[in-house]
């Protein structure tokens, strides 16, 4: 297409969707996110970057619509990069610039100029794809039409719409897609259907013998987890999974009382849990399927969290054991967390002798952290994680296992090897995925014949708290060091060490959300009652340096 046609194309389309005055937008953590009737220009100006993100890359790109874990009327938009991990950060300030203009001209003029400064090639024959899906939420249908409009302005791009997904599926589909590989989903539940069964296969005897006896429940967060779980759970041999809050009909809204967010937060159980699920083994997804925690509930009514950082420990656990049996290859491996991770877990882990590293807060920053390394692990509280494998180390992986297969079948050097390449195919190599996690720690928990209360036993959470300080601008407060240090305001940083030497194991950082408009305040102590106690008293200097004198509240 000539470039005039392509800019009055751009222009035509981009007026249909005017920006609501006011609104400013970041793309923060992990996409924009707002109230879902706010979104409609954001939504189509990003399929404008995704489908010049296509062009740029040569490769099919994923747009998905989703607000994770925020309340049902919020929605968002994230675009996946070819690899299936997050968009490069180098395009954020392009897209916040795009979100962010206030006319349909300066829409067009900010596109030409950044596919001039970028080189992309627009208009000149290039083809590209844009793989879009979305989450349960009422906004969703309509916002994703308008990023099918922002695909459709740029001449060569084609949007495929795949529906309902959850994110990790998303993520996965589009990095098989670029793989070459089969792409499709009901390949993706093939694919973790299998290895999960090869992992049951290769399970020692005495494990196969001995089954924990605990039911599997799981708090699908009345999002699209829940329904699409079921589907997996037709295709899984010896493991039955029951779900609740599935998002049917009268079970309740998306992520109210529910979900992996809510329940690591609160602490409590979500809606549709309660004393008479003693006996079984729980686990919350979060609305759009990426986060996973477990729990169980107790008598009383209250739970005992898993939350992420024991799902990285029994994860390191296991893969470390597994690479014990396997000699002959020096294999780096890693974990990664971040300030939120719980200090015992920190210890656990370092007892293990592993290497631990830590990031700021998000998913993008971790994952590249852990993609350094042959097999690195990450993991934040929340539940957000995976395992990556380097393409490396698969390579020496796979010549190892067909050696082993004739030299040692049947030994358990063979067995690691074919586990952990099980392993490495179970779980979501593109970003964290609740349901890979999942049948991961099913796995885990199933070879070593470990209820959740043992599994929990690793070792003991130190008491933590966390609180949310509103104030004028959170942009005033600049962290460094992986967040736990302050640089401005400047002392900030120095009335909170003075008060986390009031403390026996105290610990405290505090940084600016990503994902909504306040400063999160974290505190650890040894019992529960300095923790809250620390943690209040650094809102407070919090408040002081940067406040508007306004509440502070949980989380
Ligand atoms: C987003 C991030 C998550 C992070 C959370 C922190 C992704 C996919 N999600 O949900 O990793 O833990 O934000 O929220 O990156 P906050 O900045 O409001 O504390
Ligand atoms: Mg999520």
């Amino acid at each position: 297409m000539e470039q005039g046609n392509q800019r009055s194309l751009l222009l035509r389309l981009a007026s249909l969707f005017p920006c609501p005055p006011g609104l400013r937008l970041s793309y923060g953590t992990a996409g924009f996110r707002a109230n879902g009737s706010l979104l409609k220009s954001t939504v189509f100006r990003v399929g404008v970057l995704a489908a010049l993100r296509s062009l740029k890359t040569r490769a099919a790109i994923g747009l998905m619509i989703t607000a994770s874990h925020n309340p049902a009327l919020d929605n968002g938009v994230k675009i996946a990069d070819p690899h299936g991990g997050m968009m490069t950060q180098e395009w954020e300030p392009f897209a916040d610039e795009l979100a962010n203009a206030d006319s349909p001209d300066s829409v067009v003029q900010l596109i030409f100029d950044f596919v001039k400064k970028q080189d992309i090639p627009f208009g000149q024959g290039q083809t590209g794809e844009v793989i879009l899906a979305r989450d349960t939420r009422p906004s969703g249908e309509t916002l994703l039409e308008a990023a099918k409009q922002g695909i459709s302005a740029v001449a060569g791009v084609v949007s495929i719409d795949l529906g309902v997904l959850t994110t990790p599926q998303l993520h996965w589909m589009v990095r098989n897609k670029n793989k070459g590989l089969k792409a499709t989903e009901f390949d993706y539940f093939s694919q973790l259907s299998d290895s999960f069964r090869i992992l049951m296969d290769l399970m020692p005897e005495e494990a196969v013998d001995s089954a924990v006896d605990e039911k599997l429940v799981v708090d699908g967060s009345n999002g699209v987890g829940g329904e699409k779980l079921k589907e997996l759970n037709k295709l899984l041999c010896g493991l039955d999974i029951q779900v609740r809050n599935s998002g049917k009909e009268g079970e309740g809204l998306l992520n109210e009382r529910v979900g992996a967010d809510f329940v690591q937060k609160e602490k409590v159980a979500p809606l549709g849990f309660s004393p008479i699920d003693v006996e079984l083994r729980c686990a919350s997804l979060d609305g759009d399927a990426d986060r996973i925690v477990y729990f169980h509930v107790l008598p009383t009514g209250h739970i005992s969290l898993v939350d992420g950082d024991k799902i990285l420990s029994l994860f390191a656990l296991f893969i470390k054991e597994q690479l014990n049996l396997l000699a002959g290859h020096p294999v780096k491996l890693g974990v990664v967390q971040t300030a939120y991770a719980n200090g015992a877990s920190t210890d656990y882990l370092k007892k293990l002798g592993l290497e631990v590293l830590f990031t700021k807060t998000g998913v993008k920053y971790l994952h590249e952290r852990a993609s350094e390394y042959d097999i690195g692990i990450y993991f934040e509280a929340n539940g957000h994680g995976t395992i990556l494998f380097s393409e490396e180390f698969l390579r020496w992986l796979e010549v190892r296992r067909s050696e082993l297969a004739s030299t040692k079948a049947g030994s358990e050097e063979q067995k690691a090897s074919e586990r952990l390449w099980a392993i490495s195919s179970l779980v979501n190599q593109a970003t964290g995925d609740a349901f890979s996690g999942l049948l991961l720690v099913e796995v885990i928990l199933q070879y070593k014949r470990w209820s959740v209360k043992r599994w929990n036993e690793l070792y003991e959470d130190l008491p933590s708290r966390q609180v949310k300080v509103k104030v004028k601008d959170r942009n005033a407060v600049v962290t460094e060091n992986a967040e736990t240090t302050v640089v401005t305001p400047k002392g900030l940083q120095e009335a909170i060490n003075s008060e986390i030497a009031k403390y026996t194991q105290g610990r405290s950082f505090v940084r600016p959300s990503g994902t909504e408009d306040v400063i999160r305040v974290y505190a650890e102590a040894s019992t529960q009652d300095a923790a809250d106690s620390l943690a209040q008293s650094v809102a407070n200097h919090v408040d002081f340096f940067l406040g508007c004198g306004c509440t502070t509240s949980k989380h």
